[in-house]
Parts: C-alpha cells; structure tokens; sequence
C-alpha cells in the first residue's frame, strides 16, 4: 500500500482505535455493576441459629449468583454498634444494604409487625404459619414496601420463653418484683409491668454481661438464643409459655433491589427462600415432633448438635415449667389491657387478618 493510501485510511484506523478503546474500558465498568460487597446487619452473632441462617443466606447468594452478589452478614449489630432498633430505618435509608432481623426490632418503623407480639395471641407454629404465608404477613411486607424495604422471606427465632435466676414462674406473682431485660420495643416493656415484673430494656449487647453480673434476674428469648448463650450458667428456671413469636425477615434496601436486574432478584430470593427454611428448621428442631428434624436431615443433610432442647436445658441443671391451660388463662388475663392500646397502634385491620389467618 502506497504511503498515500495509508493517509488516506489514517481517520478510519484512528476511529477504530477510539472505538475498541472505548469497548475495553466500557466493560469493566458493566462488571462492576454490583458493590464489591452488600453489608447484611442482624443482631445476634454466627453461632445463634438466626447466626446460622444468616450464613447460610450469604452462601446462597454467592452460588445462586455466580459470585456477582458478595453478601457480607454483620454479626452482633456491629454495623449499628449495638443498636438493634435502628436496623430498619438505616436500610430504608440505604446506610446498610439488607437485614436478616426480628419483627420486634423491625416494629419500630413497621408497627404492623407487632401483630406477632400480642402476648398470648399466635401461640402455635401452626398458627405462625398461617399468619406468615397469610393476608396478615402479606400485609406486613406491604407495610414494609411503603417504608423502602422489601421483605425477601421468612425466618425464625422463635416463640420466646422466659428464664430466670430466683424461682420457677408459674403464675404472674411469680414475677413479681423480677428484675427481667427485654428489648427496647415498648410493647415488651408494658407487657412485662401488667404482670407484676419490673422490666429494664438493654440492648441484646449488653444483655449477657447483665445476666453475668446479676444485674438483672431474668430474660425471654427462644432455645435458638437459649442454648448457644449458655443460658444455664446464670438461669436456673426456665417457663415454657409460648408467650409470643419473633419471627425473622429477610429485606432490602427496596430501591437498590428495584435496580437490579430481574435474574439477579430472582437468585436472591431463591437464596432467601431457602435459607429461611434451614433456619427454621434449626428454630423448630425437637418441638415439632420429628417434622423439622427431617427437613434438616433429607434437605439440607445437616445433623443437629441438640436436637432436643427441653431435655438439654434439663440436663444443664435447669427447672423448666410447662404451663396447665388454666396457668395459661392467668397470664392471658393480666395481660389483656394490652390489646387496648395496642390493637390501634399496630393497626386494627392486620390484627383482624392475622385472626382470620387462624381460623378464628
Ligand atoms: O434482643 C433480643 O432479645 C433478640 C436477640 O431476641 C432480638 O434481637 C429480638
């Protein structure tokens, strides 16, 4: 080719230059459409059942994804330093990217999900069930949708059970007096003055410590909690009551889900999906018969270290006291003025529909 033609051809072959540059800058750029990391807060740490899922989620997402999505779980609510109520309004606002949390530390902004925290009112997994994968839980994750959060999947931590260091609990004057932490969420805090306790809210980080020190004489939190804090080195006493449920939700940031493409959505929620139901196969392990138990064993070939909890706690050297339906009315009635103030404020209508959920 004559120096002429190459003169000629210099505009083109400089275009060409532009444009395969331009390719190989551009695509880095499209893979790096997803963060090096998602921060996922939740308030306990990894060797909690809850801790369990969480871990269990994040691998999940890691395979389902291909590795595009790295979910990083924040054990211990670090990312809030401690500060579990705070976990919904900072991923609403998008300072953490998603949440594996409790309905009671999510009731703060979504009043809706105290509808689990009625005292005495879904007192049955059968019942939880129905109220989840029913109008009332539809009716949460709504709720949640308005506030900037999308609710994923269910989880568990579990029907809560109260211990303590004095003496068996069996009627409410059995609290009397009883210096018992529960969680900053004030329906915890009415619900154990109505029976006769004198409740002190902590944060769960700073809750061991006051167990360990005796600065206060009881607790309430499901075997999930129970038996990885080793509840038995400071309660003797345990009540099996069934008081109330905090299930676990796992959301997001709704408008970063909202950007992301449809197949990545679709493998998170899988992930969601199937990780809730590990965990609450760990939650409900040795007190629904063989049924969770099973799921754990044929679906995720995964073998519990205490599979069967009353037991364990007893051969801890703990008491632990069922309650006679007629013990069960006693709480039931020192604790109705609940529902007064509390049906407005958690919302008449999902109220109705969790009734409805159960049959009644
Ligand atoms: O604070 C608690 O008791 C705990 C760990 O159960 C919750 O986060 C609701």
């Amino acid at each position: 080719m004559s120096t002429r033609k190459v003169m000629r051809f210099k505009p083109i072959l400089v275009w060409l230059v532009v444009v395969l540059a331009v390719a190989l800058i551009a695509s880095p750029v499209r893979a790096a459409e997803f963060k090096k990391e998602y921060k996922l807060t939740l308030n306990v740490p990894s060797s909690f059942y809850w801790g369990m899922g969480a871990t269990k989620f994040a691998e999940l997402v890691k395979e389902k994804t291909h590795g595009k999505i790295n979910l990083k779980p924040y054990y211990s609510s670090t990312l809030l330093k401690g500060a579990q109520l705070k976990a919904a309004q900072m991923v609403a606002k998008g300072v953490i990217d998603c949440a594996m949390e409790s309905t009671i530390n999510i009731g703060p902004v979504i009043p809706e999900a105290n509808v689990f925290h009625l005292p005495f009112f879904i007192n049955t997994f059968e019942n939880l069930d129905r109220v989840e994968n029913g109008q009332a839980g539809r009716a949460v994750f709504a709720a949640m949708e308005k506030k900037g959060l999308k609710g994923l999947a269910w989880a568990e931590n579990g029907f809560r059970q109260l211990t303590n260091s004095k003496r068996p609990v069996t009627k409410p004057e059995d609290l009397k007096g009883l210096r018992v932490r529960v969680v900053g969420n004030p329906l915890f805090v009415e619900t154990f003055r109505l029976l006769g306790a004198d409740p002190v809210n902590m944060n769960w980080g700073d809750a061991v410590t006051a167990f360990q020190q005796g600065v206060v004489d009881g607790q309430e939190n499901p075997v999930g909690v129970l038996i990885p804090v080793q509840i038995f080195n400071y309660h003797k006493y345990a009540t099996f009551w069934n008081y109330l449920v905090d299930p676990l939700i796992f959301y997001w940031n709704k408008k970063q889900w909202d950007s992301f493409p449809k197949d990545i959505r679709k493998a998170i929620m899988d992930a969601a999906r199937e990780a809730g139901r590990f965990e609450i196969a760990l939650c409900r392990a040795g007190l629904d018969g063989e049924k969770s138990i099973g799921v754990l064993k044929n679906e995720f070939k995964f073998t519990m270290e205490h599979p069967q909890p009353v037991q364990f706690l007893e051969s801890k050297g703990m008491t632990v006291s069922f309650l006679t339906e007629a013990q069960v009315q006693a709480f039931i009635q020192a604790t109705q003025p609940i529902y007064k103030d509390w049906v407005p404020k958690i919302g008449q209508d999902v109220c109705d529909k969790a009734r409805k959920d159960m049959g009644r």
